[in-house]
């Protein structure tokens, strides 16, 4: 049964939204139309977003007080979590791979990087979380035309999936997942944290129905697990237009 906490909640039901590409653009903030749509379902149902990135990012495109205007704030695949805007206790890919391992991963993806000749880089290479680490060619200080002209290039040149398979070849037992999520960069988790974990984190719940919409739903895009996953109705969006026309056929058309 779902708990007395959603009691003002007519539908028993949670509905999950990734975020770049699902709710806003990728690292933009989230038109107006949006957030006023997510308000009107969370008057029906529970709501969430998971995303890969942390919650800092998450909140310049979702609003500061996005863990409140959330019923569920998963970051970072949901090891940072928030219900109704209390702290859910996190883990740490930090301890589940060790100092030594992670020194070994760092060095290889710095040198790697460093030979690499692809037309700019800027900087911060390597972005440490708490869940996750999160790797870019081209470094995460790229501005959004950047991010686009590169997205297009490692289209063409298949830049971050290379590096990906060296990783893997080289570090075939650390027991790491590599996840092309966003424009510039791919997630570094443990096998099983990706989205599915903010899962784990709803059961106690017992939602009649979790819905997932997400727009890398597609086999290698890293909303693939949860999109699948037997314990999710999936939603494949094209942009965040597409999730408020979903969002209204579906929950608020009576
Ligand atoms: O949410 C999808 C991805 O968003 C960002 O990716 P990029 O900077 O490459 O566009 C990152 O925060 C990444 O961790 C995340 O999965």
């Amino acid at each position: 049964m779902v708990s007395a906490a959603f009691a003002s909640r007519p539908v028993k039901k949670l509905c999950l939204f990734d975020v770049d590409g699902t709710l806003s653009l990728a690292r933009q903030e989230a038109l107006p139309e949006m957030l006023a749509t997510l308000q009107a379902l969370r008057q029906k149902l529970v709501i969430g977003f998971v995303g890969g990135s942390d919650l800092t990012k998450i909140s310049e495109q979702l609003g500061s007080n996005a863990i409140h205007d959330f019923d569920y704030a998963f970051s970072e695949n949901g090891l940072t979590a928030f219900k109704l805007g209390e702290p859910l206790p996190s883990q740490s890919f930090i301890d589940f791979i060790g100092e030594e391992r992670y020194k070994s991963l760092v060095k290889f993806i710095l040198h790697y990087i460093a030979d690499l000749d692809i037309p700019i880089k800027r900087g911060t290479f390597i972005e440490f979380r708490k869940g996750m680490a999160n790797v870019s060619p081209i470094g995460r200080n790229a501005t959004i035309q950047e991010r686009i002209d590169f997205e297009k290039y490692d289209l063409k040149h298949g830049i971050r999936a290379t590096l990906v398979q060296a990783l893997k070849d080289n570090f075939p037992d650390y027991g790491l997942t590599y996840s092309i999520g966003g424009q510039i960069s791919f997630d570094v988790f443990p096998h099983g944290w990706d989205k599915t974990f903010a899962l784990g984190r709803v059961a106690d719940e017992e939602f009649e129905e979790i819905h997932f919409f997400g727009d890398k739903t597609y086999k290698g895009g890293n909303d693939y697990e949860i999109f699948t996953d037997p314990r999710t109705i999936g939603h494949a969006v094209k942009h965040p237009e597409d999730t408020i026309r979903i969002v209204k056929e579906l929950f608020l058309s009576n």
